[in-house]
């Protein structure tokens, strides 16, 4: 496996020398964040962004994430530009020495909380999802305040898109995702880029949006659309595991062994009967799921993709953006990195 770390660019107020810092860290994830969705990298900008890592002394071979634009999630519009314009970002981050892509095809928002800032009983701060705050936001009513979206849209176009969506089936998301990886993942094959989607978080329907790579049925479908090891997985535990019907360790085992998994997000929550998480520290004992039989199943399977700790909650005083701090993401793989060796060493006795 290879270590790597989320990181927004220089505007990030985590230091990539901070970064460096933390034991067995080799890559950043990273993304060109000054392009509007659905057009094109300048190799300029994907250039510069490769020296500013690798003068870090850290490799650059994780993009998260080249985000889908509407019209192919709705498979209407400009799709099939913007689908040149994506498979052109492919070729040029391929050439840049760039090995996975991380995307998602979620409808409209790309992850939902309904805090983002719940203070836990030892002062800590995390990313909160109430399914009784949650029922009660209404997006087309025009009233939504979703916290990390409020700024993203304007009211009128966050109704037209959701008009949009309304006569949108989850077959049909289906059929354009499926439209989508077609057209693009033999220039993946040929860019040597593995291309990995992420799950929907939470991975289930939301405000009426359709979502689709939510459990082992639908990831299993996913799969098939196009059967290439180009088209894998970005196995989210944190965002597969707020829905405790999902069993977490069992499909880490099962993509790993097929050789699927290209990037491992590695988080904890802590689940409620009623729908409810809180994203907790990585520790298992903090939330619902079992970390080390998460590793285990990568060990076992020799995983040598990548892995970033996932989410953090904000500790030590720190401020920042939720969920990206660095203190408790180093924690998180600081832990990683222990059950990894004591584990690799087991198993070989
Ligand atoms: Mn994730």
């Amino acid at each position: 496996m290879k270590m790597s770390f989320r990181w927004y660019g220089p505007d990030d107020p985590v230091k990539i020398e901070y970064i460096r810092q933390i034991p067995n860290m080799k890559a950043i994830v990273t993304a060109v964040y000054d392009v509007p969705v659905g057009n094109v990298w300048s190799n300029d900008s994907i250039l510069k962004l490769k020296k500013t890592v690798e003068d870090a002394g850290l490799d650059f071979e994780v993009i998260e994430s080249v985000p889908v634009h509407e019209d192919i999630k709705l498979g209407a519009g400009l799709r099939d530009k913007y689908i040149e314009n994506y498979k052109e970002n492919i070729r040029r981050l391929g050439k840049a020495g760039i090995k996975v892509i991380c995307y998602n095809f979620m409808p409209v928002f790309d992850w939902t909380r309904t805090q983002l800032d719940k203070v836990a009983a030892d002062g800590s701060t995390s990313l909160v999802f109430y399914k009784e705050q949650i029922e009660k936001m209404s997006p087309l009513g025009g009233e939504l305040s979703l916290p990390g979206w409020d700024s993203s849209y304007k009211k009128e176009d966050l109704k037209d898109l959701f008009e949009k969506y309304s006569k949108l089936t989850e077959e049909d998301l289906w059929e354009n995702l499926k439209y989508f990886l077609s057209e693009i993942i033999p220039v993946a094959e040929e860019a040597g880029v593995k291309m990995a989607i992420h799950p929907d978080d939470p991975p289930y329907g939301i405000f009426g949006l359709p979502r689709i790579i939510t459990n082992e049925e639908n990831i299993d479908r996913f799969l098939k659309l196009v059967d290439s090891e180009y088209n894998g997985l970005t196995l989210c535990t944190g965002s597969l595991g707020c829905a405790s019907s999902n069993d977490i360790p069992k499909m880490v085992e099962k993509y790993a062994a097929l050789k699927r998994i290209h990037f491992m997000h590695i988080r904890n929550v802590k689940n409620y009967d009623d729908g409810s998480f809180e994203e907790t520290a990585h520790y298992s004992e903090c939330g619902s799921l079992d970390m080390a039989a998460v590793v285990k199943a990568l060990v076992k399977h020799n995983f040598d993709g990548y892995i970033r700790p996932d989410h953090g909650r904000m500790i030590w005083g720190e401020k920042g953006k939720p969920g990206y701090g660095l203190y408790d993401r180093a924690l998180g793989a600081a832990y990683i990195n222990g059950l990894w060796e004591g584990i690799s060493s087991c198993l070989e006795v």
